[in-house]
């Protein structure tokens, strides 16, 4: 007998068919014979919300009159993925939903399929925050996402005929979006700008112009908790929308300029910022969305009170700080609390330090934000003033715990010209976190060496998880009834852990081979999306090997490309006879930077090498290489349940953690990897001998560093790494053109700072294991079986658990 807990809505399909039907009507206003699959989608999608809206109002209720503390996670992205899916199974209505599309004449597929993915964030960062707003619903938390509904998001990503990167804005709210709920009444204003004057001996912040920030509310179903949280996302609105006066006068486009500069701070994600206004606008956006965020809480809490006593604000609600972006908020509650509340300045510190912890997501020093002191100085003087004098509370604090001058001076928050984010955040908060075991040891030793010897109780690590319900349950129905099957329950789905009651089954054949049936069903029908989507043929029986993720320098997507060519090369020079040959297919998916110029020539040589190599008789049916367009959370849904071998090569010491690793482990992918991130975890967890390891370890990274690295030398070594990197020079993939990637290969030879060519060997030599124990399905499988059952650890639950415990001390909602 199976266990089923999953949530069941006592609705009937025909009641829910009813309800379609009467959203078809009322708010969609079509007949049911009119309506087209986009009609039903928003008709459904009213529906499912509006079966969550009595668990939404309790849920805030026992938020604000409870005593249990809230979750506030401040992010510049969440990067949800559909909606429509998730929130029926949340809400126990998926058979219901089925049968009743199928009465109005539809196929339940079209109507999820007509739903438009948001854009809301740009990697795993944005993803990471998905995450754990579903899982904090699902564990009954009370939590509350706030960020910025952009209208554009990220950018779509398509490649022109030279294969090179073009992007496009996303028009993602060109048509209705049901799940959203724009919220004029419980709007917010942000100002900018002016001076700061004192005024009967206090400082007044005079700012010169204002927005208004209007709340678009997203809900987030929980799991079977019966819980319902916020997501807030706040979009950017004028309050002086046209100048009547100026249109009069025939200024047309004067007219509308204060609108246009208020609806710029919500329009993209991540504006270009290598030019002051860019900087500026980002800025705009961090404190809009903080500043909006903390004045919403305050009203949440407090409501209706002129005084409140914030004092226990901390107890009220906990704030997350997702990497540096919000980081403005630690000033901006001083501010509140002194300016607009009257606290002095040693208890709004208090609170203050008490209400924010930081997360920080990555290693790269480059990617620690810091602010132009005069540009914040513009934008926002009360700050830039309230930041000196945390400096030097902050120095003096130092000194008081016999802190060199020297140590002081790196460490500043201020330096007179800047201002350091994440040193603001790890002296503003109360905890600061890593994303993996390596990352935040990384941390201590080095990034934030000297704040970690001066405070080391405030740091901590809580390794990054994924929701298995998107990533598992829904991405993989296929797997997730093998492993309900297995288990003879269902409930793994809200504890990961259980999965571990498969590790017995990966002794038994016939299980594996049923494991092995998903998979190859998993392949089947990617190859039916890759067609649809991307009009491609992809031979199904050939290994699935794909790298998913940002493009960076970093994660070597390169060294993958030059492994690629060189495989390309043996086969071409007969190097490897035919029953050596494994055949492949090769999936890569990334977006670069829109500024990012080596990130965007890597993107186009590895178009190109896929013309080429697509394009030869000779390899066909052995090797296959797709650059697929504007990777997302749909395309992840897909492709990961169908990937064999999952690629994680960054250079060590450099993936802060990786999430892609772990849904790859879930859904019964092996890993290629280093021992970076996450991966050294994954590895510990599902075995060694169950992941394919190469390459240097960060000691040895960091003593090539220091011993002077010269990649040329690599390249001299390794005939495979010398052809392929011949290959690309002598313009095999640009048409004979020998200038289209030399500046690629130049870095390449002369830098190649993350040390590619220094990893391609064991990298190379690796892929004989692969290749063998591929050529044992069985043994495959059951390895990769093992890599499933191993990795409930990677559950987003359970890392929100370590949150709870370690960071912001709360629980559920009794
Ligand atoms: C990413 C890290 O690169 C990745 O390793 C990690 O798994 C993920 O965050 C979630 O923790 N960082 C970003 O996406 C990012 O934008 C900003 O970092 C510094």
């Amino acid at each position: 007998m199976t266990e089923i807990t999953a949530p069941k809505s006592p609705v009937t399909a025909d009641q829910f068919a009813d309800e379609i039907r009467e959203q078809l009507k009322y708010a969609q206003n079509v007949t049911a014979e009119q309506a087209t699959a986009a009609d039903v989608y928003v008709a459904a999608s009213k529906a499912v919300r509006n079966h969550l809206a009595d668990a939404w109002f309790k849920t805030q209720a026992d938020t604000v009159n409870g005593n249990t503390k809230a979750v506030g996670y401040l992010s510049a992205e969440f990067l949800m993925g559909k909606q429509l899916e998730n929130a029926l199974l949340n809400a126990g209505l998926t058979e219901q939903f089925d049968k009743a599309v199928e009465a109005l004449g539809f196929q339940p597929k079209d109507i999820i399929d007509a739903e438009y993915e948001p854009g809301l964030g740009n990697g795993g960062l944005g993803r990471l925050a998905a995450c754990f707003i579903d899982s904090l619903a699902s564990l009954g938390v009370p939590a509350f996402g706030y960020g910025i509904q952009y209208k554009y998001g990220i950018f779509k990503q398509t490649f022109d005929e030279n294969g090179k990167q073009v992007e496009t804005p996303d028009y993602w709210l060109n048509n209705e979006e049901p799940w959203g709920h724009i919220d004029y009444n419980r709007d917010q204003k942000v100002s900018f700008g002016g001076e700061v004057v004192e005024e009967n001996g206090k400082k007044v912040w005079k700012p010169a112009w204002s927005v208004r920030a209007v709340p678009v509310d997203y809900l987030v179903p929980g799991y079977a908790s019966g819980r319902v949280n916020t997501l807030r996302l706040w979009t950017a609105k004028s309050y002086d929308e046209f100048d009547l006066l100026a249109f009069n006068r025939s200024e047309y486009m004067d007219a509308v300029k204060p609108q246009v500069k208020a609806e710029n701070i919500s329009k993209i994600l991540y504006p270009e910022d290598s030019t002051k206004v860019g900087k500026e606008l980002r800025l705009e956006q961090q404190y809009f969305f903080v500043s909006a965020s903390l004045h919403d809480a305050i009203r949440v809490f407090y409501p209706g009170q002129d005084k409140p006593d914030l004092t226990t604000f901390p107890d009220k609600i906990t704030f997350q700080l997702n990497d540096t972006h919000p980081v403005i908020g630690i000033p901006e509650l001083m501010r509140i609390l002194i300016d607009e509340y009257g606290y002095d300045w040693d208890t709004a510190w208090t609170v203050t330090q008490k209400t924010f912890n930081y997360t920080c997501h990555t290693l790269l020093p480059e990617a620690l934000e810091v602010w132009p002191a005069s540009l914040i100085g513009e934008l926002l003087p009360r700050h830039l003033e309230i930041i000196k004098k945390i400096n030097e509370q902050f120095e003096d604090e130092l000194k008081g715990k016999g802190i060199d001058d020297k140590t002081i001076e790196d460490m500043r928050i201020y330096t007179g010209d800047a201002v350091r984010m994440a040193y603001l955040a790890t002296y503003g908060g109360s905890h600061v976190n890593g994303v993996a075991e390596l990352h935040s040891q990384l941390l201590k030793d080095v990034t934030l060496k000297n704040f970690s010897d001066a405070y080391p109780t405030k740091f901590t690590n809580v390794t990054n998880g994924v929701t298995p319900r998107r990533f598992v349950k829904l991405a993989n129905p296929g797997l997730s009834d093998l492993i309900t099957e297995g288990l003879g329950t269902d409930k793994w789905i809200s504890d990961l852990e259980l999965l571990k009651g498969l590790v017995p089954l990966a002794k038994d054949d016939e299980f594996v081979k049923k494991f092995a049936a998903v998979k190859a069903a998993n392949k089947h029908a990617f190859v039916g999306f890759a067609k649809d989507h991307y009009g491609i043929d992809v031979d199904e029986n050939t290994l699935f090997n794909t790298m998913v993720k940002r493009l960076h320098e970093y994660k070597r997507q390169s060294l993958k490309i030059l492994l690629v060519i060189s495989q390309y090369a043996a086969l071409k020079n007969g190097t490897l006879n035919a029953e050596e040959i494994l055949p492949r297919t090769v999936f890569f998916g990334a977006k670069a930077a829109p500024g990012y110029y080596l990130a965007k020539m890597t993107i186009e040589l590895i178009n190109n090498v896929s013309k080429v190599i697509n394009n030869d008789p000779d390899v066909k049916g052995k090797l296959a290489v797709y650059m697929l367009p504007n990777y997302n959370i749909e395309m992840a849904q897909n492709l990961i349940p169908a990937t064999e071998l999952d690629e994680q090569i960054s250079q060590a010491g450099k993936e802060a953690s990786g999430t892609g690793n772990m849904k790859f482990a879930l859904n019964g992918a092996l890993t290629v990897g280093t021992l970076d991130g996450a991966n050294v975890e994954i590895r510990e967890k599902v075995g060694a001998e169950n992941f394919f390891l190469f390459g240097m370890t960060v000691d040895e990274v960091e003593k090539l560093y220091a011993d002077g690295y010269d990649p040329a030398k690599y390249y001299e070594a390794d005939p495979r790494l010398k052809q392929a990197v011949d290959l690309v020079a002598n313009g095999t993939f640009s048409n004979g053109d020998r200038n289209a990637y030399a500046p690629l290969v130049a870095d390449w030879l002369t830098k190649d700072w993350f040390m590619a060519l220094a990893d391609f060997s064991s990298y190379a030599d690796i892929q004989a294991q692969i290749e063998k124990l591929y050529r044992d399905p069985l043994e495959w499988n059951r390895k990769a079986l093992l890599n499933v059952a191993n990795s409930g650890y990677f559950s987003s639950d359970r890392s929100i658990e370590d949150y709870l415990e370690r960071i912001w001390h709360t629980g559920p909602l009794a």
